[in-house]
Order: structure tokens, then sequence, then C-alpha cells
């Protein structure tokens, strides 16, 4: 009966229609986009520290104001994620105990510093570049909540990618030392980046699964390249250059070929030992512990309203 079930819920989703909530799905299925959400949702949590750095340091109050918005927006976005994770019978305390205990996975570009005002435009171009690259083909993901929530995501996402691009634009326009300061940002941002869109495609195990069941649309190397594609042209624009001596325009296949990614740098940081992993996981245990007294007051407060009730 499981086998009949399985290839009627296949023969769905090769169908492209959506799967919802309430409808039957295989186990794994359920596992699978319980784990990639719940990670999703703690990388825009955690994604919110290395810019939240910078908020009182903007340089002007219109940066400032976007610089808020953004923050604010991936804490929006960390809340939907939730929420979709929530209709597939994870509750968000569970989810959270696992990010807090180091059980799960959060991106591992949130592990490194922003040095200087031209890391907060990096992150921008690059960072919010690549996770638009993953998401725009999430919001035709198999299971609907996802897929919905990815819409407004992806938008949200696209303004903070050009808030990015036009504070480094402006930086580089103004003074040689201005433009110097980008440049050491993308040094340090550009590989961190393309480690982004996961393992290569011969060492990511869930691709192939994933892609079967069209939660993912495309490999990890897919996108990688033509995340690169994308970016390269636009680094040019800027008048600078990518920390790469390998990267070359292949002319045939009109693809930017570019060299080897530091694989146990990548495997470093998702062990815990990025630069700022340990400083990361005791902002959310922080902020976890002062937040007690409101998971308190609320428990008292249903607690009198239940009482009342019963009177
Ligand atoms: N970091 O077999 P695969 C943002 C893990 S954007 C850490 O290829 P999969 C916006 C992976 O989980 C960033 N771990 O896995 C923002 C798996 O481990 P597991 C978040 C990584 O799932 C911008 C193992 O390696 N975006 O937050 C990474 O098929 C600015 C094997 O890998 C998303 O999460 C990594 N880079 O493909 C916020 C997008 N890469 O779970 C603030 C949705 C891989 O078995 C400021 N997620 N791993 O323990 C996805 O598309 C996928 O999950 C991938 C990984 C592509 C990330």
């Amino acid at each position: 009966e499981d086998a009949e079930r399985g290839a009627a819920f296949q023969a769905r989703i090769d169908n492209e229609e959506k799967i919802e909530p309430n409808d039957w799905m295989p186990e794994g299925y359920r596992k699978t986009l319980v784990r990639q959400i719940s990670q999703h949702a703690h990388s825009e949590i955690v994604g919110m520290l290395p810019e939240g750095n910078w908020i009182t340091r903007a340089p002007t109050l219109k940066r400032k104001a976007a610089l808020l918005a953004k923050v604010q927006d991936e804490g929006g976005h960390g809340l939907y994620l939730y929420s979709a994770a929530e209709t597939l019978g994870a509750s968000r305390e569970e989810l959270n105990e696992q990010l807090l205990s180091g059980k799960a996975k959060y991106s591992s570009i949130f592990n490194y510093p922003t040095l200087t005002w031209a890391d907060i435009g990096a992150i921008g171009w690059l960072v919010d570049g690549a996770a638009i690259m993953n998401q725009i083909p999430l919001c035709r993901c198999s299971f609907g909540p996802y897929s919905r929530a990815m819409i407004r995501i992806c938008k949200e996402e696209s303004f903070h990618q050009r808030q990015g691009y036009e504070l480094l634009l402006t930086m580089c326009r103004s003074s040689e030392e201005q433009k110097e300061m980008v440049q050491d940002a993308l040094n340090r941002w550009w590989w961190p980046s393309l480690m982004m869109f996961g393992p290569s495609d011969k060492d990511s195990q869930h691709s192939a699964q994933s892609m079967a069941w069209k939660i993912k649309r495309f490999t990890n190397d897919e996108l990688r390249q033509k995340f690169v594609d994308a970016t390269v042209p636009q680094a040019h624009y800027l008048g600078l250059t990518i920390p790469d001596a390998d990267l070359k325009l292949n002319e045939e296949t009109g693809h930017w070929e570019y060299g080897e990614i530091d694989w146990s740098e990548f495997a470093r940081v998702l062990k815990g030992d990025g630069p700022c992993n340990k400083q990361r996981m005791k902002a959310r245990q922080k902020a976890h512990e002062d937040g007690a007294w409101v998971r308190e007051a609320a428990l008292a407060y249903s607690e009198k309203k239940k009482s009342r009730r019963g009177q």
C-alpha cells in the first residue's frame, strides 16, 4: 500500500502539483523539508547578527534606515520560515532547541566577521546575491507553504542586494581609500559566498533526492556557476578584482571558470571552527535566556485564563 501511495505522490510531483500540509507525504520528504526550511530559518535569524553589529555605526541617517529595514526583513523571513516548518509538525521550540544545542546547521557565511562598513555593502551584494540565486528556484518548490513564503522573501532579498551594490558603488566612486576598503571586503567575502551554495555536486548527499522531489530545481554547482556569471561583470563595473587568479571567461561556453574552492575551510566552519561560530551561538543563547521572562509571563497568563474559565 505504501509503494502505491509513494508512486501516486511522485506522480503528483512530476505533474507539478503543489503538496500541502494535510496531504499524504513520504516521511523522508517531510524530514528533508523540515531540515532545509529550519536551517534556512536559522540562517536568517543568525544572519541578523553580522549586520546588526553595524546599525549604530551607519554613516548617515539614510544608510541607517536602509540597514535597519534590511535586518528587520531578515527577522521576518525567519518567522515565515519557522511557520512553514510548523505546518510539517515541527514546533518552534523543538527547532530553536536544535539551533541552540548545535544540532541544526545554519549557513556557513554568517560565521565571518564584518570588519568595516564596506562589509555591509559586500553582504548585500554577494550574500544576498547568492541567496537570490538559490531562492528564486525555491519559489517553485513542490511544497506549497515553502514555495509561497519564498515569493515575498525573494522580493525583499532583491532590495537587499541593490542596497548593497549601490552602497559599494558610492564608496568606489568616492575616494581611493574607500575603494580599497571595498576591494578588501570583496577579497574576504568572495570565497565564503561561493561556499554558500553547499558542497560540490559529487559530494552533495541530498541533491539527487531533493531534485527528484522538486524541492531543489538546480544542483549546488549549477547555482554557483549562475552566481559567478552574474557577479563577475558587476565586480568589473565597480572597478574591482575578483580574488581568484584562475578566473577566466570561456569564450565558447560564455561561462566564467573559477578556481578550486577551499573545501577544508568549508568543513571547518561547518564543524564550528569558523572565525565567529562561538560568538554567534553565544549571542543566540543569550537572546534565548534574556527572553525567559516573556515565556514565563505568557505561560502564567495562559494558566490564569484557564483557571478563571474553570471557575
Ligand atoms: N552552510 O547535500 P547538501 C540567507 C550542509 S541565505 C552550512 O548539498 P542540501 C539570506 C547541508 O545542510 C542562506 N551548511 O544539502 C540572508 C547538509 O547538512 P545536513 C540560507 C551547509 O540541503 C542574507 C550538508 O551540508 N539559505 O539566509 C551549507 O541539499 C543576508 C550536505 O549538503 C538557505 O538555507 C552551507 N553553506 O543543499 C540572511 C537556502 N551548504 O542538513 C541574512 C535553502 C550545505 O545533512 C543576511 N537551502 N550545507 O546536516 C538550500 O537550498 C540547501 O539546503 C543548500 C544545501 C543548497 C544550502
